[in-house]
């Protein structure tokens, strides 16, 4: 049965998993044609192992059927079937502001704190996050569904997604929940990400709103958008996130643009979906399929016997676990999503989802291990960056003694939305020579402030609390401010 044919909640066959990606999507629009779902829509029929972001055992093969696997021939005389493709830049040469953890599936973070001290990440210095190798799409192809508890069912086409609906921008501080994993005592396994998984962007896109509004989508509170992911290699769980209605109705946006230009295919291309302010494992990349439900994905009609086909990435990964719990508690439906509120409300969600950022900052200059000079006045300017989630940020403070004493920072540069970091600055006058470490720490606008250190496992903690910061077994979500703190040299 093809996957487009699955209707309420049931998910598609396991047979489908033996037809290949493009088959599929040709099977599935001819049954939507046949069937008369894309009645009234003219515009398309003309147009034609398992713990978590632990997880990162993809096989080395890349999985789209769209790229021609046969290599050039060598001799010249014979006609060669494919045209000859300039080879593709390694991904060293197309990311230079990246420090690779693993080249397939691809997996980089910011090798430098000066990505901090800018207001917009460019391209080569944005983190990548990925389950499963990239896969290559060609655009003109790609067709994303709308299923589920909608009044028609529809594929889209890149066209009518950039087209037929209207255009948004937002700046979106995208940050991989295990940033700053490798702070974690004892150490939690998977990619050990430093400070550098997080970056800044002004995402452009197409209201989710108006396509749900378009096709009768039942978009009533208390509802979720499940959105999956295309890339998942055959036998693999399909990368698959449930976003409450209420956000996906509030700003989330089907993103296509990245400061202006075309996504990287790293980053999602062609499209992407958007949630502005929340943790970057929600922003479901090359997104395939969006299904309207009344629960989250959840329970066998989402897994098969051999998978958590559907369930993975949203159930038993990108959970809040201490070391007492076993497993994540799942959840039909939950309606707290800020991820700081469910960890202080563990009665009623005992392990929280990864939805909306914690408050986090990073200092940007001086870097760390770095020598500085004071200014001819006799300062250093220092400057980072913080944010909040869809929270704002209401104060930084910096302390240039480890912590001991504050000042307040002050803010600077653009403001785009709420849901893009702040810089911010620091005078620091008088600064003696030699070695200092560094730290700031932000408060959000319902003034939670971030903590000092992450608390030892055995403390079994669940939210913040005597400013610790809850060791958890994927070691998501930290926003400790020493364990981000620079080390730098001040010299006369
Ligand atoms: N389809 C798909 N979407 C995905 C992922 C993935 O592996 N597959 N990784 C998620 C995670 S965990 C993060 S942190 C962000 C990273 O986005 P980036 O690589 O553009 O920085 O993408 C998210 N979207
Ligand atoms: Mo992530």
């Amino acid at each position: 049965m093809p996957n487009g044919q699955s209707r309420g909640d049931e998910p598609a066959e396991n047979d489908e998993r033996d037809t290949s990606r493009r088959n599929r999507y040709v099977a599935r629009r001819r049954f939507l044609m046949a069937t008369g779902a894309l009645a009234g829509v003219g515009v398309l029929a003309g147009c034609g192992g398992q713990t978590g972001e632990t997880e990162t055992t993809a096989p080395p093969t890349t999985t789209s059927t769209d790229t021609p696997t046969e290599t050039p021939t060598e001799t010249t005389e014979e006609p060669t079937e494919t045209p000859e493709e300039p080879e593709e830049p390694s991904l060293e040469e197309r990311y230079p502001g990246l420090e690779i953890l693993s080249p397939e599936p691809e997996n980089a973070q910011a090798a430098s704190r000066s990505t901090y001290a800018g207001y917009l990440t460019p391209r080569e210095e944005f983190y990548i996050r990925n389950h499963y190798v990239s896969p290559t799409i060609d655009e003109s192809e790609w067709q994303v569904s709308l299923t589920g508890l909608v009044d028609s069912e529809v594929e889209l086409s890149m066209e009518e997604i950039k087209h037929s609906f209207g255009t948004e921008s937002v700046a979106h501080t995208m940050q991989c929940s295990g940033n700053g994993r490798a702070y974690f005592e004892p150490q939690v396994g998977g990619n050990q990400w430093g400070f550098g998984a997080v970056g800044n962007t002004i995402w452009t896109g197409t209201p989710l709103s108006e396509i749900l509004d378009a096709y009768g989508a039942d978009t009533s509170a208390g509802n979720y958008l499940s959105v999956m992911g295309g890339e998942a290699p055959e036998g693999e769980d399909i990368f698959t996130r449930s976003i409450p209605m209420e956000k996906v109705m509030e700003d989330s946006i089907l993103a296509y643009e990245m400061n202006g230009g075309p996504l990287s295919k790293e980053h999602g291309f062609p499209v992407r979906l958007l949630v502005p302010g929340w943790y970057g494992n929600n922003n479901v990349k090359w997104v395939d399929r969006m299904h309207v439900m009344d629960t989250m994905v959840i329970g066998e009609e989402w897994e098969t016997e051999e998978q958590r086909l559907y369930t993975h990435w949203q159930q038993y990964s990108y959970r809040l676990i201490p070391e007492q719990d076993d497993d994540a508690v799942q959840y039909e439906s939950i309606d707290i999503f800020d991820t700081q509120e469910q960890m202080e409300n563990t009665d009623q969600i005992r392990n929280a989802y990864m939805y909306d950022q914690l408050v986090k900052s990073l200092i940007g200059y001086p870097g760390q291990g770095q020598t500085v000079r004071p200014s001819p006045g006799g300062t250093i300017e220092v400057v980072g960056v913080a944010w909040a989630g869809d929270d704002a940020v209401e104060t930084v403070e910096v302390s240039i003694d480890g912590g001991e004493t504050w000042g307040e920072a002050e803010f600077y540069g653009p403001a785009y939305t709420t849901t893009g970091w702040r810089q911010f600055r620091y005078i620091w006058s008088d600064p003696s020579p030699g070695e200092h470490t560094l730290v700031s720490r932000a408060t959000d606008e319902e003034g939670r402030t971030q903590p000092a250190i992450i608390s030892a496992p055995e403390e079994g903690l669940r939210g913040i609390q005597d400013d610790k910061f809850p060791w958890n077994e994927d070691g998501y979500a930290n926003n400790a401010y020493m364990p981000h703190a620079v080390t730098c040299t001040v010299e006369q």
